[in-house]
C-alpha cells in the first residue's frame, strides 16, 4: 500500500519528510490538508494527530505525527533505497546522526522558528512582524550557528563527512529564513554558508523547494 503524507507542501514540517521520502525515491500520496480552513483541527485529521498538526503519515496501519519521527521512520524502513540518511551500517556514525538531529530540534529550531514566523505567518494574520522577538532570537541563533561553524571547519557535513538527516532536518526553515534580511547570519558564516549551498541544491530538496510560498513569498 502506498505511503500517504497528510499535509501542505508550504509547511516546514511537511517539507521535511517530503525531503526524505524524495532522497528515497519512494511513491506516495500527498494528501493536502486545509489549514485555513482549520481542517486540521477537526475530524477526522484529529484521529490521525490528537495535537491538530500537520503532518501525519500512514502506511499500511500505522499512523505517525512528529515530523522528525516520521523521517527518522522512512529512513530506517528504507534504509536500502536511496540516500542512506541515518548510517545504519556503522554505530558511531549513527549515533552522531542523532545527536545533530537533536541539536536541530533542541537548538537550531527554537531560535530560527520565532524569526520565520514573524517574518511569514504573522502578516498573513493581519499584523507586523514583531522587532523585538526577532532580534532576540537573530542572537540565539548567530550563536547556535557559531558552533556550526566551528563543526564545518572539521567536517563537511553536521554528523560527519557525509549527508544524512540531520542535515535534512535543517532545510525548510533555512529555506525560509535566506528569504528574509536574517539570511545574513548563513552568508556571514563561510562554512555555513558553503554547507547551506551544497545541501540546499540537492535535487530531493529542490523538488520540495518549488512549492513552498508562505503568502506569495
Ligand atoms: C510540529 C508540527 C507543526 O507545528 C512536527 O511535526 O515536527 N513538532 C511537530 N505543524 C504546523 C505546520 S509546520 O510548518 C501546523 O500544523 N500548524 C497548524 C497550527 O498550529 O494550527
Amino acid at each position: 500500500m502506498a505511503l500517504k503524507l497528510y499535509g501542505a507542501p508550504m509547511s516546514t514540517c511537511t517539507a521535511r519528510v517530503l525531503v526524505s521520502l524524495h532522497e528515497k525515491d519512494l511513491d506516495f500520496e500527498l494528501i493536502p490538508v486545509d489549514l485555513f480552513a482549520g481542517e486540521h483541527k477537526q475530524p477526522p485529521f484529529v484521529s490521525k494527530n490528537p495535537f491538530g498538526l500537520i503532518p501525519v503519515l500512514e502506511d499500511g496501519d500505522l499512523t505517525l505525527f512528529e515530523s522528525r519521527a516520521i523521517a527518522s521512520y522512512v529512513a530506517e524502513k528504507f534504509k536500502e533505497t536511496g540516500t542512506d540518511l541515518i548510517r545504519h551500517q556503522d554505530l558511531k556514525e549513527a549515533a552522531l546522526v542523532r545527536v545533530w538531529i537533536e541539536v536541530e530540534s533542541q537548538q537550531y529550531n527554537p531560535a530560527i522558528s520565532p524569526i520565520v514566523y514573524q517574518h511569514f505567518v504573522a502578516p498573513m494574520q493581519g499584523k507586523s512582524p514583531d522587532q523585538t522577538i526577532i532580534d532576540a532570537n537573530v542572537e540565539k541563533l548567530g550563536r547556535v550557528l557559531d558552533i556550526y561553524e566551528a563543526k564545518l571547519s572539521k567536517s563537511k557535513y553536521l554528523a560527519g563527512d557525509f549527508y544524512s538527516l540531520a542535515d535534512l532536518s535543517h532545510l525548510p526553515y533555512t529555506y525560509y529564513l535566506m528569504k528574509t534580511p536574517c539570511a545574513s547570519l548563513i552568508n556571514e558564516r563561510p562554512r555555513v554558508k558553503a554547507w547551506w549551498e551544497d545541501i540546499s541544491s540537492r535535487p530531493a530538496f529542490k523538488k520540495v523547494a518549488g512549492s513552498m510560498t508562505f503568502g506569495g513569498k
